[in-house]
């Protein structure tokens, strides 16, 4: 397949969809529905519904050009093991990581709350790598999956955008990945914290990325043809 471009800040960025995957962070209950974690924290959970269209015209739009998509759920096991103390004592939370809550104990794999929303439910052959930390890398496989697939280039959608996406986009262009973040499927409970952690991501040349939008993702994505489909008369 020839080298494919999405309009992005600060410059196009060149892509072969062959190496090339959808990665979508962390949309769990916990962070976008009422009773979950990011909710126990004292954050508006609304804030982060708006992610999801976007997120779902993305991820139809990368299953039909026939692009790997990868999710990632945030939490622990039921013995709380892989949770450092640290973290589980961060804020003196009333209802906190392994507490039982409206959706189940908050943050625990296995759980209802811990699980990914149903608009952007995982197709069976699409991985799903659970993490204990912030970052899609850290203790995880993510980055031999990427490899076997020979994925260069990440997609990255989901929550939240200083958070956990920041912490992955870092994590992966230090691993020489190239991530380009749609800014309308990323969502922070602070504005502000959207705004700055965008403009970080495509700052100074594009230091850790590139930015673009959901519609442009499926403007590109839909001028792909999927391994092993043949062209029509239409085309
Ligand atoms: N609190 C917050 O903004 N985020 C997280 O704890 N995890 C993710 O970003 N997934």
């Amino acid at each position: 397949m020839a080298t494919m471009r999405f309009e992005a800040e600060p410059y196009p960025l060149e892509f072969d969809p062959e190496s090339t995957a959808l990665l979508i962070i962390d949309m769990q209950r916990d962070f976008v529905e009422p009773g979950g974690f990011g909710e126990m924290l004292g954050n508006d959970v609304s804030l982060l519904r708006s992610t999801i269209e976007p997120c779902r015209r993305v991820l139809e739009a990368a299953r039909r050009a026939g692009l790997t998509v990868l999710h990632t759920r945030e939490g622990h096991r039921p013995d709380l093991t892989d949770a450092p103390p640290s973290k589980l004592r961060r804020g003196g939370l009333a209802v906190g990581i392994g507490d039982h809550g409206p959706m189940g104990r908050v943050l625990v794999r296995g759980e209802y709350g811990h699980d990914i929303v149903p608009e952007l439910y995982p197709l069976p052959n699409e991985p799903v790598i659970d993490k204990p930390g912030k970052g899609s890398f850290y203790e995880t496989d993510l980055d031999l999956i990427l490899q076997n697939r020979g994925i260069r280039t990440l997609i990255v959608c989901g929550v939240t955008t200083e958070v956990c996406v920041h912490t992955t986009v870092r994590q992966a262009n230090d691993r020489g990945y190239e991530c380009v973040v749609l800014s309308d499927c990323v969502g922070s409970y602070f504005p502000e914290f959207q705004r700055v952690g965008l403009e970080m991501i495509k700052a100074q040349g594009g230091i850790f990325g590139w930015v673009s939008s959901s519609d442009e993702a499926v403007r590109v994505l839909r001028l792909i043809r999927p391994a092993g489909a043949t062209s029509s008369a239409a085309e």
